[in-house]
């Protein structure tokens, strides 16, 4: 029994470290701009960070020419601008952007999943949680080599 663990040890250890090795290189980093649609004047920047164990990954939004004081609801959608798809990890993890009084708004989300190696992903601002249906800005991510 005791000669089994000891050989069983050194194995779990290997098996770790080649997995980290093999999932660490996949996780990416997306990058991208945000542009308003239509009479929307924002700007901005989009990011989707792997964590450093690649397990999770991090969403940022930054974007300023906005409404003063408004609320906006946020997400990285799969697809693209032009083709649209469903929210990339939980959708709860993303807090809704409070645009301050100079038009700046910038938030963040912890996603519980790995940012992808491949793919089509975008950020898109909704006009308000009562209008989740017109998008006020949207952004393609890239994947940053
Ligand atoms: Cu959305």
């Amino acid at each position: 029994m005791s000669r089994i663990r000891l050989l069983a040890a050194p194995l779990a250890i290997a098996a770790t470290a080649s997995l980290a090795a093999a999932v660490a290189p996949l996780a990416m980093k997306w990058e991208g701009k945000l542009a308003g649609n239509g009479a929307s004047k924002i700007t901005g920047v989009i990011s989707l960070t792997p964590s450093p164990d690649g397990k999770t990954s991090m969403a940022t939004v930054e974007f300023e020419g906005d409404t003063p004081s408004v609320t906006r609801p946020w997400h990285v959608h799969i697809g693209s601008c032009d083709k649209g798809g469903g929210v990339f990890g939980g959708g709860i993890a993303y807090k809704p952007v409070v645009v301050d009084d100079k038009g700046h708004g910038i938030s963040s989300a912890a996603l519980t999943i790995a940012a992808p190696d491949t793919g089509s992903y975008y950020v898109n601002i909704h006009e308000s949680a009562a209008n989740m249906r017109t998008i006020v800005a949207c952004g393609d991510l890239k994947m940053k080599h």
